[in-house]
C-alpha cells in the first residue's frame, strides 16, 4: 500500500485507533520501545539523518571511542538488528547508505512519501543485580521519515478555514510576496463566496494560488507556505484533494456556494494532515527538530526572516497540538527534545558556538524556557563533508574548510572561508550587511562497507540525549 493511500485510510479513523494501530505490544518487561520523530522543513537534512543515526546504532558499539564518543551501551550491546514498523512503508536504510558510501557518493534525493524503520537493540544492563535480574534487555527505536513539506500544514490543524484565511492573505500581502501573489490576489478578490459553487473557477484561481507558493519557494527561497502538500516534490500530491485557497473574507458561507466548497475542501485536507501527524508523532517521547539555519543565512535576509518565521509558527503549533492530541492517543509529553542546526561542516569549529546562538535566537526564548527541564540545543552535520585546516593568512593562522563541492563528486577539494556566523538574529539593519560564503559540499569518500559510524560532528551528542 502506498503511504499515501494508507494515511487516507488513517485520515479517516479516529485518534484512539490509529494510537491503538501505531501502539507495540505494550509493557514486556525488558523491552522497552520508543519513537523518535524527526522534524524538520524540507532540506533540512531530516533523511541524512535517519541514516546516519541509523548506522550509528549499528555500528558504535563495536567503533573507536574516538569515532562515537557519547554512546550510553559502549560494551554492552549484544546485537543490533533493524526491522520493519508495523504499517509503515520501510525506510530504504540500505539504499540510502549505499548511496552515500558509492563512488562517488551522492546525497539522498528528496522524500516523496513516510516510511520508516525500527532499530532493535539488545544489551546487558549495567551492574550486577541488574543483570542477574534481567540477563539481557531490548530497546528498540522507531525512526520515521516524510518530506520536510509536509510539517508545514502543522499551524493549519489549530486554525479554522476563516483564521487561516485571514492569516495566508496578510503574508500575501506582505514583502516580496506581494509581487508573486499578485495574479492570484487579483483573481481571488474577483470571487463571490456567496455565489453557487464554480468549480471551473476554483480550479482556475486555485492553480494561480499553486503557481505563487511555488514562485515563494523557487525565486525567493522561501520556507512558509501553505499547504506544504502542494509543493510535492512530484508537482502534484494525488492525496492532497481538492484545491483550495484563503479568500479575502471567509465567513461562514451558505451551502453550495464558493465558500462553502473552499472550506469543506480545507476541512478535507486537514483531516489527511491530522492522520499524518498521528502517524508520526504517535506514542511521542522522542523529538528532534532539525533547522539549516546556513543555507538560510547565504540565501539572504528574506530567506532568513522567512525561515525564522516557519519555525516559530511550527514550534506553536508542537506546544497548542501537544496536549489536545497527546490526550486523544493516550500518550505521555515528549519527554526528550532536540533541537539541532543542521549542516554544522559547513562553518569552521570556532563558529559552532554562534550557531547554537542563532538557532536559539530563531526557536525564541519563551519556547526554549518552557522546554527547558527536556530539551538541548545543538549544532550538528549527520555527515560530515569537511574537514578543518589552518592557513596563514595575513600572519594569522586561520581555520578553512576543505571540502569537494557538491556536484562535483570526485573532484577536486577547495579550500573555503565560510566567515563568521552571528550569535543571533542579526538586527535587520545589518542583515544586509553579513557576507557568508556558505557552500554545499558533496559527501565525504568513505567507500562501500564502512562499517563504522560516518564522520559527523556531534550526532553522537544527540543520540545519547535522545536515547540514554
Ligand atoms: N555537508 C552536509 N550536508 C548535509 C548534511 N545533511 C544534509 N545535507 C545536505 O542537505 C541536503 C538535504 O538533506 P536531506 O537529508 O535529503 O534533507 P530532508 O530534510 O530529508 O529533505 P526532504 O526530504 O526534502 O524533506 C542534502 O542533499 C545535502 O546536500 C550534513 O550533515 N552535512
Ligand atoms: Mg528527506
Amino acid at each position: 500500500m502506498t503511504p499515501l493511500r494508507r494515511m487516507g485510510e488513517l485520515a479517516g479513523a479516529s485518534l484512539e485507533a490509529i494510537g491503538a494501530a501505531l501502539a507495540e505490544v505494550p509493557g514486556v518487561p525488558g523491552r522497552q520501545s520508543h519513537r523518535i520523530a524527526v522534524t524538520g522543513l524540507q532540506r533540512s537534512g531530516k533523511t541524512v539523518f535517519v541514516t546516519a543515526f541509523v548506522h550509528a546504532l549499528l555500528h558504535a558499539a563495536d567503533a573507536p571511542v574516538s569515532d562515537f564518543p557519547f554512546f550510553p551501551w559502549r560494551g554492552q550491546v549484544r546485537d543490533v538488528a533493524v526491522e520493519d514498523i508495523p504499517g509503515v512503508p520501510p525506510f530504504p536504510y540500505r539504499a540510502r547508505l549505499d548511496a552515500l558510501l558509492a563512488d562517488p557518493p551522492a546525497w539522498p534525493a528528496p522524500t516523496t512519501g513516510l516510511t520508516g524503520l525500527r532499530v532493535r537493540l539488545r544489551y546487558a544492563p549495567a551492574g550486577r543485580l541488574a543483570r542477574r535480574l534481567r540477563p539481557v534487555a531490548s530497546v528498540a527505536f522507531d525512526l520515521v521519515d516524510y518530506p520536510g513539506e509536509w510539517l508545514l500544514d502543522l499551524p493549519m490543524l489549530g486554525q479554522s478555514y476563516a483564521e487561516w484565511s485571514a492569516a495566508t492573505m496578510a503574508l500575501a500581502g506582505a514583502g516580496s510576496r506581494a509581487d508573486l501573489s499578485r495574479d492570484w490576489r487579483e483573481a481571488a478578490h474577483g470571487l463571490d463566496p456567496d455565489a453557487p459553487e464554480d468549480p471551473a473557477a476554483l480550479a482556475r484561481i486555485g492553480g494561480l494560488y499553486l503557481d505563487y507558493i511555488r514562485r515563494c519557494r523557487a525565486e525567493r527561497h522561501l520556507h512558509f507556505v501553505q499547504p506544504g502538500r502542494f509543493l510535492a516534490a512530484d508537482g502534484v500530491d494525488p492525496g492532497r484533494g481538492a484545491p483550495f485557497f484563503p479568500l479575502v473574507s471567509a465567513r461562514t458561507a451558505r451551502a453550495g456556494s464558493n465558500g462553502a466548497a473552499l472550506e469543506a475542501r480545507y476541512r478535507a485536507y486537514r483531516r489527511l494532515v491530522r492522520g499524518f501527524y498521528a502517524q508520526v508523532f504517535g506514542r511521542l517521547r522522542r523529538q528532534v527538530v532539525l533547522v539549516d539555519l546556513l543555507t538560510a543565512l547565504q540565501d539572504g535576509p528574506e530567506s532568513f526572516a522567512d525561515l525564522a518565521l516557519a519555525t516559530r509558527r511550527l514550534t506553536e503549533a508542537f506546544e497548542a497540538l501537544k496536549n489536545p492530541i497527546l490526550r486523544a492517543l493516550s500518550l505521555g509529553g515528549v519527554d526528550r527534545l532536540a533541537l539541532a542546526a543542521t549542516k554544522a561542516d559547513h562553518v569552521t569549529a570556532d563558529q559552532l558556538n554562534n550557531l547554537v546562538g542563532l538557532l536559539r535566537d530563531m526557536i525564541g526564548e519563551p519556547f526554549v524556557q518552557a522546554n527547558a527541564r527536556q530539551s538541548g540545543l545543538f549544532a550538528i552535520a549527520s555527515v560530515r563533508a569537511t574537514t578543518q585546516i589552518l592557513r596563514k593568512y595575513q600572519g594569522q593562522a586561520l581555520p578553512f574548510l576543505l571540502g569537494v563541492p557538491d556536484g562535483r563528486a570526485g573532484g577536486e577539494a577547495v579550500e573555503v572561508r565560510p566567515g563568521v556566523i552571528p550569535g543571533g538574529i542579526p538586527a535587520a539593519a545589518d542583515g544586509g550587511g553579513l557576507e557568508f560564503n556558505i557552500r554545499r559540499f558533496a559527501p565525504p569518500r568513505l567507500g562501500a562497507g564502512y562499517g563504522r559510524p560516518l564522520p559527523h560532528i556531534n550526532l553522537d551528542k544527540v543520540l545519547q540525549f535522545l536515547i540514554a
